[in-house]
């Protein structure tokens, strides 16, 4: 299969976007040299054979992020339902990473921490959900665009939070396309039409620029159209129910439904694949596909479980490196920064500790490339406002190929938020399930798993659990590897001035709420302000 022809070709059931591709035996089977020079000359010669146009010298930039996605709803991961064609084309023309893990199960600190290629908890307000994102720290699109890039966003960029008061002048990820929109859409998906606005987008380029654009799809994010799923043909016994979840009709008709978000999100990346290919750019665009946390449902979202914090990606760039490969290396988010800025011959600030990830792109190899690539770490402080006097949820979580070690700081707190209404859970029928039936044989097991207490630390063997079932904290036989995770997460998380790690961690409890707050949970609950009773930890 010629998988980078079929990534520079429009999809299949397009044909008003086809773009003429070469025969086979063309430009697609040139040989590939082990420089980056010559690998980016041979690039700009396809690209001159294909479009007869000479190719801008240094990358577009494509970064798309779904909302709420973990790694296993998608075709290219072996998910049979879920249908994700362009997704797929994007992981057979280049890299599927099958270990991709966010700094964050939540959209704004993870999104915070991609923009920024630092850990939420370096990010001071911005490493908490829905407030500020404070203008001092640096962003990649920022950077790009001092280089001469010419950058943008639509959809959904860094957020939720408040960036107009912290002094930006749009939103972090970058200006924003967002004029044109559907008229007509199915509830609980977004009307923004983000391939329409990328059209705009382009159009607005400036001759002979390479652009960076943030595509942030408002899917597959909570409310859905109860029974999507179902009514677009989908089976409810087709459904792979996570062990975190009970089997039952209520809950495969919400994973169904979900996956009905998921293909939305899939078909307008198509589009904006299709309108690339189309301008002949397709070729030199660095273009990355992935998520900012998991699904939505109790125990995946806002919880460092796999399904929290592993997510879909997918990386492509044809001019410079070779695809149809999976890499089992370990991905963070604090990466696809530096990935970005090396990629544009931009210099990588010190204060960004991700590594780019092109040295393991550029391997024409599969599996584990880079045996540096073992360990990323996670966490997550408040999300929704869920407990009396708005506290968080604070933790911190170490993954390797093999563990998944967790430490929770405030174990006598209520992970799910406080039992007045579970708030950190997303409202919808898997939630209502559970809560419902917390008393009853069918549903206490699994509403203990998404709402009760934990212990401080949590060790689950991935290999076995990858849905996180089983805690082995206190395992005699795992006891030797809870204790070198352990040494190594308090090592790393100290050097990285985690205030968690350090005794400040209370700074976080401060910071502002800017959406709206439930005075009912009791205690401080004001608006937009911060809480005196924590700030005195403040710099
Ligand atoms: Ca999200």
């Amino acid at each position: 299969m010629n998988t980078r022809r079929d990534f520079l070709c429009a999809v299949a059931g397009a044909p008003a976007l086809l773009v003429p591709c070469p025969p086979d035996s063309a430009p697609s089977q040139a040989p590939r040299q082990s420089t980056n020079t010559g690998i980016r000359r041979n690039g700009r010669e396809l690209h001159q054979a294909v479009t007869g146009l000479a190719a801008p010298r240094r990358p577009n930039i494509l970064f798309v992020i779904s909302d709420d996605q973990s790694w296993l709803h998608a075709g290219a991961a072996g998910d049979r339902v879920v249908k994700t064609p362009a997704f797929d084309r994007v992981a057979q023309a280049g890299v599927l990473f099958s270990n991709a893990i966010s700094n964050s199960p939540g959209c704004a600190p993870s999104r915070a921490a991609i923009l920024t290629g630092r850990p939420h908890w370096q990010l001071e307000e911005a490493g908490t959900h829905a407030s500020y994102f404070p203008s001092k720290f640096q962003v990649y699109p920022d950077l790009l665009r001092a280089a001469g890039y010419h950058v943008g966003l639509t959809g959904k960029g860094a957020g939720p939070c408040n960036f107009k008061d912290a002094g930006w002048k749009h939103n972090p990820a970058g200006p924003a396309w967002q004029r044109r929109r559907f008229d007509n859409v199915p509830q609980g998906i977004s009307p923004e039409d983000y391939a329409g606005n990328f059209d705009d987008f382009l159009k607005d380029r400036p001759a002979g620029q390479p652009f960076c654009f943030w595509f942030g799809s408002h899917e597959p994010h909570r409310a859905y159209l109860k029974g999507a799923g179902v009514k677009s043909g989908k089976r409810l016994a087709d459904v792979a129910v996570p062990p975190f979840l009970p089997d039952c009709e209520e809950v495969r008709g919400d994973i169904l439904d979900y996956y009905t978000e998921i293909e939305h999100f899939d078909r307008q990346l198509g589009k904006v694949l299709d309108r690339l290919a189309q301008a002949g750019e397709l070729e030199n665009t660095l273009v990355v596909v992935t998520a900012d946390n998991g699904m939505p449902f109790p125990r995946a979202k806002a919880n460092l479980y796999e399904y929290g914090i592993h997510l879909p990606l997918a990386v492509a760039w044809p001019a410079r490196f070779k695809g149809g490969r999976r890499v089992e290396d370990i991905v963070s988010f604090l990466d696809f920064a530096p990935t970005f800025l090396e990629a544009a011959g931009v210099k990588v600030p010190e204060v960004m500790t991700g590594r780019s990830l092109l040295n393991v792109l550029d391997s024409s190899r599969s599996g584990r490339v880079d045996a540096q690539r073992i360990a990323a770490y996670s966490g997550r402080e408040r999300h929704s406002h869920a407990r009396r006097d708005n506290l968080g949820y604070p933790c911190r979580a170490l993954r390797t190929p093999e563990y998944l070690y967790v430490r929770n700081f405030a174990p006598g707190r209520w992970p799910a938020g406080d039992p007045e209404g579970f708030h950190d859970i997303d409202n919808g029928p898997s939630k209502e399930y559970l809560v419902a039936r917390r008393e009853r044989p069918e549903g206490r097991r699994f509403f203990e798993l998404a709402c009760a207490r934990r212990p401080g630390e949590e060790l689950f063997d991935i290999r076995k659990d990858p849905g996180c079932v089983n805690n082995l904290a206190a395992s005699a036989a795992h006891a030797a590897a809870r204790q070198r995770l352990a040494a190594e997460f308090d090592r790393t998380l100290t050097a990285l001035k985690d205030p968690r790690l350090l005794g400040t961690g209370d700074i976080f409890e401060s910071y502002p709420r800017h959406s709206p707050m439930r005075p009912e949970l009791g205690g401080f609950a004001e608006q937009g302000q911060y809480n005196p009773a924590f700030r005195r930890n403040r710099e």
